[in-house]
């Protein structure tokens, strides 16, 4: 069994439901366990700034499946959400991102482990370090020193009682 991280993000079509309905599906997936989701984020976009805002959150998963394995799943679910892959770092209904694949490294055509992202993205190291404060990266770098050298850039934490708007917009 290993223990990976999955980042999932939206920007379209209530943003919060397709993370929601993505943690579902995913945690019911077989070979599947579920350990932690993160809290929801609001984040700017990172790339074309004419994209509406993004709800990003993280996932703590047990899993026997292998990486490639866990990539299929992941894809799976993004189409069954109605994923339509357009412009590089457009919008998008569901993103699902695996981060991290217990202390392995991965350098596919397809999949790249650690998320090549993770170290510098905020809407991604924040909501992990809020699941796994004490987390040391493959390469042995602490994820909580990590996350220092990485402003928040407008990101915070969706309260409870901002969901229902997160889920209408
Ligand atoms: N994902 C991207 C590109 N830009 N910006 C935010 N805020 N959140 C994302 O998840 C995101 C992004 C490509 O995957
Ligand atoms: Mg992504
Ligand atoms: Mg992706």
């Amino acid at each position: 069994m290993v223990v990976a991280y999955i980042g999932l993000g939206s920007n379209l079509n209530a943003p919060l439901l397709q993370l929601k309905k993505a943690i579902h599906f995913i945690a019911n997936s077989k070979q599947v366990k579920l350990l932690q989701t993160s809290s929801f984020y609001l984040s700017k976009p990172l790339g074309p700034q004419d994209q509406p805002d993004f709800v990003n959150a993280v996932m703590g998963i047990e899993t026997s499946l292998t990486a490639a394995a866990l990539l299929t799943q992941c894809q799976a679910i993004e189409e069954k959400l109605g994923r339509v892959r357009k412009q590089h770092w457009g919008p998008r209904i569901i993103d699902l991102d695996i981060l991290l694949f217990g202390n392995q490294k991965l350098d596919q055509l397809e999949l790249t482990v650690p998320h090549p992202g993770l170290v510098q993205r905020e809407f991604v190291i924040y909501p992990l370090l809020e699941i796994a404060p004490n987390l040391i990266l493959p390469d042995g770098m602490p994820l909580q020193k990590q996350t220092k050298s990485v402003a928040l850039n407008g990101l915070r934490k969706l309260a409870k009682d901002e969901w229902e708007v997160a889920c209408n917009v």
